[in-house]
């Protein structure tokens, strides 16, 4: 297969409600979708690097930069490129792996719908529908965070996860379970505490919650397992896992018994595979987390989410949880499940009249005479 041209669109759109964490809130996103244009069809891509670096170093804006100029060229060089070409042949450009996933998320949407094949099929996906929990912000009071919970428990979510910082973790755990009782609860700390908080976090087993999400900063995995021998609650980390390398390192220092995949932050839906398999063979059970996506992520993610190792319900949330309105077919929660999508590649059609009302700009980098050149829209 033969890459033309990329298109990159950014587009906005308003969540349905304030999403706090311990880094910040977020109400409008700033999405970028990247379009592989290729001789054999067209895929798309979802960037999930936010507006600010404040989750990652990464940026919506940077990202765009970096495929312009460093990633795109090398690519629409090529006289032929598969999705299993492209970490490759970015390998000599650092990081980025969220700008690195958008392009290989595209290639592959475009390679596999001309194979026939879904997303699902390719990764040999065991399920036909995925359980799903849901991410809960942090609140302005208990009273506020127990009235979210009660709608997401009666929308059918299987399992809820709480943002919790200094502050706002013990008070809020309590009243969840004193209100719902034995739900499938864990917390998200994004990096919000550090190793002199253990006593502190141990606070929290008395709560019997299915997991503790990265707790301290992202390159203290050394101390995440410190945290270990203190917290009787199991550590699973996100932030800190950017490659299969990452993981099999945080795996043999005793750092986490559970690791929540999220392709974009490791650089693509075929790393993450690599780290379900890895984490198979330790017996380390993974779940999809999950970035806020439209339905073009949530189509990825779902179909990897039903992988035999995701053993735990993921971030993946039906899109009434995020937009009043998808820019593909709106994914619904039916049982307190997503169905994995069937389609060729991601499965799911773009809107493209609702995509050019939110669209902010459109910028086409491509090939010509051999040489990539960027196109004003
Ligand atoms: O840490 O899992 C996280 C959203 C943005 C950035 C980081 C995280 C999250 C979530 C939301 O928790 C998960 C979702 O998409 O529902
Ligand atoms: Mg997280």
């Amino acid at each position: 297969m033969k890459l033309e041209a990329v298109e990159l669109r950014r587009i906005r759109m308003s969540l349905v409600a304030p999403f706090e964490t311990s880094f910040g809130t977020q109400q409008e996103r700033d999405i970028l979708l990247v379009k592989a244009i290729t001789d054999e069809g067209e895929g798309w891509g979802e960037c999930v690097a936010g507006e600010e670096p404040d989750y990652s170093s990464e940026y919506v804006e940077a990202a765009q930069h970096v495929l312009v100029h460093h990633l795109l060229p090398p690519l629409l060089e090529r006289d032929s490129t598969a999705a299993h070409d492209v970490a490759g042949a970015l390998r000599r450009i650092h990081g980025h792996r969220m700008a690195k996933a958008a392009i290989e998320m595209a290639v592959l949407d475009a390679e596999l719908r001309s194979k026939r094949e879904s997303f699902a099929q390719f990764f040999g996906a065991v399920h036909t529908a995925v359980d799903c929990g849901v991410s809960v912000g942090i609140h302005r009071s208990i009273p506020d965070l127990l009235r979210t919970v009660g709608g997401y428990l009666d929308q059918g979510y299987r399992r809820i996860k709480l943002k919790i910082k200094p502050g706002w973790d013990l008070g809020p755990v309590r009243a969840v379970r004193e209100r719902f009782g034995d739900v499938p609860l864990q917390v998200d700390a994004n990096t919000a505490y550090s190793l002199a908080d253990a006593e502190h976090l141990a606070q929290l087993d008395p709560f019997d919650l299915l997991l503790i999400e990265q707790p301290l900063p992202e390159d203290q995995v050394l101390a995440h397992a410190e945290l270990a021998k203190v917290v009787r609650t199991p550590i699973c980390l996100d932030e800190s896992i950017t490659s299969a390398q990452a993981a099999a390192d945080a795996i043999q220092l005793g750092a986490c018994k559970i690791i929540n995949i999220k392709p974009g932050r490791v650089g693509g839906y075929l790393e993450a595979r690599l780290i379900h398999d890895l984490c198979a063979k330790h017996r380390v059970p993974v779940w999809m987390g999950g970035m806020l996506e439209t339905g073009l992520g949530r189509a990825g993610n779902v179909a990897m989410a039903a992988m035999p190792n995701f053993k735990l319900p993921g971030d993946t949330s039906a899109s009434d949880r995020y937009y009043h309105r998808d820019i593909t077919e709106p994914f619904v929660l039916v049982d307190g499940r997503l169905k994995v999508p069937d389609g060729l590649g991601l499965g799911v059609k773009v809107d493209v009249d609702y995509l050019r009302e939110i669209t902010t700009s459109q910028q086409m980098v491509q090939r010509r005479e051999g040489r990539p050149v960027r196109v004003a829209d």
